[in-house]
């Protein structure tokens, strides 16, 4: 659970960096799930997941790749486990609880020398909220510092409301405007996690370590929350990950 300085932190900036939530032996275990799942999917899809926007904002990512897969959960029980594992779900009670609830997952691997970037945004526009409760929550697989293309935020920006957005290409900020690299960098390492408003101004430059850089997102609501528009739904949206969905009497 957070410390009254981590809350303070995470009120104030609008994202919080949680050292060591789980151990270095248990993401190996989860960097290893993920990479053997990647491999099953890409002899069956084309998995890369790279923004438009970032192919067209960032000048080094015209050939750069990034491997996707949403709903994890649904491929791997290992993952189910991890979803409420109250090491998880405890923080993200203590900033939108009492209650949390799953709104979708989604891993990430960057692959060495070429993993893409994400230009600066916010998450509100794909999925918005009435309350604004949304948080992401980036699992560290591995370690994550700035040259395999770590998230970049833009501290306190959470307390700027919803921005416009360009819908192109992904929702982003205007490139010109906010730059991947004068966002606040947070290297992590592997059990490391990094917890973030979707109101915060977010991105992430390109990996170009000799390194994959392996991450799970998971974004969780507080239940009486209520979506504005009637989008991205998901598989396993809804699903209860730490105390009781308040409104649900069926
Ligand atoms: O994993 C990253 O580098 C950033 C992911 C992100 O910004 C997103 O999925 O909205």
């Amino acid at each position: 659970m957070l410390s009254p300085e981590q809350m303070n932190f995470y009120q104030e900036n609008g994202y919080l960096l949680v050292k060591q939530l789980f151990t270095k032996e248990e993401m190996a275990t989860y960097r290893q799930e993920c990479h053997d799942l990647i491999q099953r999917l890409s002899a069956h899809q084309d998995i890369d997941a790279t923004w438009k926007s970032a192919r067209t904002t960032v000048a080094a990512a015209k050939e750069t790749r990034l491997l996707h897969c949403h709903d994890v959960q649904f491929y791997a029980a290992a993952f189910s486990r991890l979803l409420v594992d109250e090491r998880l779900t405890g923080v993200a009670a203590d900033i939108i609880g009492p209650n949390v609830q799953l709104h979708h997952t989604k891993m990430f691997i960057k692959p060495p020398e070429k993993g893409s970037p994400f230009p600066m945004h916010q998450d509100h526009p794909f999925f918005p909220h009435k309350n604004h409760s949304m948080i992401a929550a980036i699992i560290h697989f591995d370690n994550a510092p700035v040259e395999k293309g770590c998230v970049r935020v833009v501290p306190g920006s959470h307390k700027l409301g919803p921005l416009e957005h360009i819908p192109d290409g992904s929702w982003h900020l205007p490139s010109e405007q906010y730059h991947i690299e004068d966002a606040v960098p947070c290297p992590a390492q592997a059990g490391d996690v990094l917890f973030f408003s979707y109101l915060t101004i977010h991105g992430s430059g390109l990996n170009v370590s000799e390194e994959a850089r392996t991450t799970l997102l998971v974004q969780m609501r507080d239940p009486a929350d209520p979506p504005t528009l009637d989008t991205h739904k998901s598989r396993g949206q809804g699903m209860i990950l730490y105390g009781i969905d308040p409104l649900n009497h069926a």
